[in-house]
């Protein structure tokens, strides 16, 4: 190896393990990188851990959602998510197109009963009528506001409220003086030909939730982007780094992104050297694809990743 490349390398490694042992914590931003769910603190849906302690969900079954059979896909989805409950876990499913329905008045525990009936009441719903979406989500966080821990709403819809005519602004600052201090809005964006994820963006950033951006499948990724901020630099180096050699540090979040040099393995060294030289050392070609953009991984291997994307 070219010293002058040796002695770059070292002073990297250096700032970038510095950088990550002073910012590790706080770094990335995704959904999946919230707390680890168990089934009394978390619930995954979608592929992306949210936290809650007790969870209703909120499902927008306007016109728009049966066009394309979105809903037929949100079911399954909802269903998996109703399965995996604890019966510690309290829930309520409601949905909402014109007006709004719900399986029951209050939080119920997950018995087996209880999740079967959600479950039927999810498999017969049907698209139609417009998106009352503020109405739907006042009585939704109003439901969630009777956990006595922190009650999340898993808002499903593909749109804006299409009801009353109230733009995302005006649906926060209702919401903001209604919604209780223990609820949270998680907000689940789904593709139709009039989708449009404004306010669901909004609703999830103004009420402490995760915006998941469910048109995105799960195995998308960026080559080298290890910290997953959506970004290739040298802070996807340090954070490689770290995870090799410093105890306690987090694994990467998604192994394909990781394996920088596509080779099939996550080597701390190896992959974070060739991270290096892509950025430092000129004439270097990129890195394998999928870089820029989010992509499946075009050679197979045995590395997995979810929800690098979302
Ligand atoms: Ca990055
Ligand atoms: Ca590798
Ligand atoms: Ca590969």
């Amino acid at each position: 190896m070219h010293l002058t490349f040796k002695l770059m390398l070292v002073t990297v490694v250096t700032l970038g393990l510095w950088i990550a042992a002073a910012s590790a914590p706080n770094r990335i931003r995704s959904a999946l990188q919230l707390p680890v769910a168990t089934a009394a603190t978390g619930h995954d849906f979608y592929g992306a851990c949210v936290e809650g302690d007790d969870f209703v969900w909120c499902i927008d079954r306007s016109d728009s959602m049966g066009w394309t059979g979105a809903l037929e896909l949100v079911k399954p989805a909802v269903i998996d998510s109703l399965l995996q409950l604890s019966p510690d876990d309290q829930f309520m499913v409601m949905s909402f197109g014109a007006s709004w329905t719900v399986l029951a008045g209050t939080l119920i525990h997950a018995t087996p009963d209880n999740v079967q009936d959600a479950i039927d009441y999810v498999s017969v719903l049907n698209a139609e009528g417009g998106t009352c979406l503020l109405n739907a989500l006042e009585f939704a966080t109003m439901l969630a506001s009777y956990s006595l821990g922190t009650g999340a709403v898993l808002l499903v819809s593909d749109s804006a409220d299409a009801c009353g005519g109230f733009p995302p602004p005006d649906i926060i600052a209702e919401l903001q003086g209604v919604v209780a201090d223990n609820v949270v809005i998680h907000s689940f964006y789904v593709d139709t030909p009039s989708a449009d994820p404004t306010t669901l963006i909004a609703l999830a950033d103004a009420f402490g939730g995760v915006f998941v951006d469910t048109t995105i499948p799960l195995d998308f990724f960026q080559r080298g982007d290890v910290n997953g901020d959506a970004s290739t630099d040298v802070a996807d180096a340090a954070f490689l780094l770290s995870y090799g050699f410093v105890p306690g540090s987090p694994a990467p979040l998604c192994d394909d992104a990781a394996d920088a040099n596509d080779d099939g393995e996550v080597d701390p060294i190896a992959d974070s050297i060739t991270l290096l030289q892509m950025l430092f050392v000129s004439g270097t070609p990129p890195l394998p694809p999928p870089t820029g953009t989010c992509a499946e991984d075009p050679t197979a291997d045995v590395l997995g990743c979810e929800g690098a994307c979302l």
